[in-house]
């Protein structure tokens, strides 16, 4: 199946898998200035992200392709997917590894066939009913768990669905909106497992220091094949 393969790229990089992925950032450009992403790239990278997507909402989809190209061999040469937000045809046409897509963007299998069959597709969810229908997609955001201003025109829906999604959702799950080192611990005592942080790592004076701060509590698959975890009580 397509998340437990180990993905390969023609340079031979390894990817990381979304099956053990814990970690989702985004090189979002409501926080980050273009001339920056390289950087923000780097400090991503160097903290240890897991997977990267590029979202720029407002800008045309030449200059979006433009960004792709320039952080691709950053995050390509760290074994990090790429995936972009909203046009599946840049998947193709920069060699990004795959694309996010939200509930009104498109049907899952337009965006199947305009990013191709290997790509990874994302899919937001704002609702456990959302959550239980997602078909055809690699793994699913499930939130704003709260409000953000990331995504300011969507309610919050809490912590409360989140087990429950877990238990009916076999594809990796990635909670999101709002979600910060602070509050990091609450929305894993729900049964988060995986998460997306956007504002809580660009906003931060210490991109790589962030990262690395959340990945320790959000601990790793084989931490818990090994039955502990690195979470502090
Ligand atoms: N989708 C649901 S919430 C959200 C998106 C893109 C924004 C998450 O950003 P932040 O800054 O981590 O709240
Ligand atoms: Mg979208």
């Amino acid at each position: 199946m397509q998340l437990e393969r180990r993905r390969r790229h023609a340079a031979g990089i390894a990817l990381n898998t979304l099956a053990t992925a814990r970690l989702y950032g985004l090189l979002d450009l409501g926080y980050v200035a273009k001339a920056d992403a390289v950087a923000v790239a780097h400090g991503m990278v160097e903290g240890g992200i897991h997977v990267v997507q590029v979202r720029a909402k407002g800008f045309d989809v030449d200059s979006i392709a433009r960004l792709v190209d320039s952080v691709l061999p950053i995050f390509r040469s760290a074994g990090i997917p790429l995936i972009v937000n909203d046009h599946p045809a840049l998947v193709r046409a920069t060699g990004a590894d795959g694309v996010h897509i939200g509930q009104d963007d498109m049907p899952v299998e337009e965006a199947r066939r305009l990013a191709g069959a290997d790509a990874l597709i994302g899919l937001s969810t704002h609702s456990p009913d959302q959550a239980r229908a997602a078909q055809g997609v690699d793994y699913i955001g499930f939130g704003p768990l709260f409000s953000t201003p990331t995504k300011p025109d969507y309610p919050a829906i809490g912590l409360q669905d989140i087990a429950a999604v877990h238990r009916d959702v076999s594809i990796p799950i990635f909670c999101i909106g709002g979600i910060k080192q602070g509050n990091l611990d609450s929305v894993l005592s729900a049964g988060a497992r995986r998460v997306v942080v956007v504002s809580g790592i660009l906003e931060s004076s210490d991109i790589r220091g962030t990262i690395r701060d959340l990945l320790a509590r959000l601990g790793s698959e084989k931490a818990d094949a090994e039955g502990s975890t690195s979470r502090p009580d």
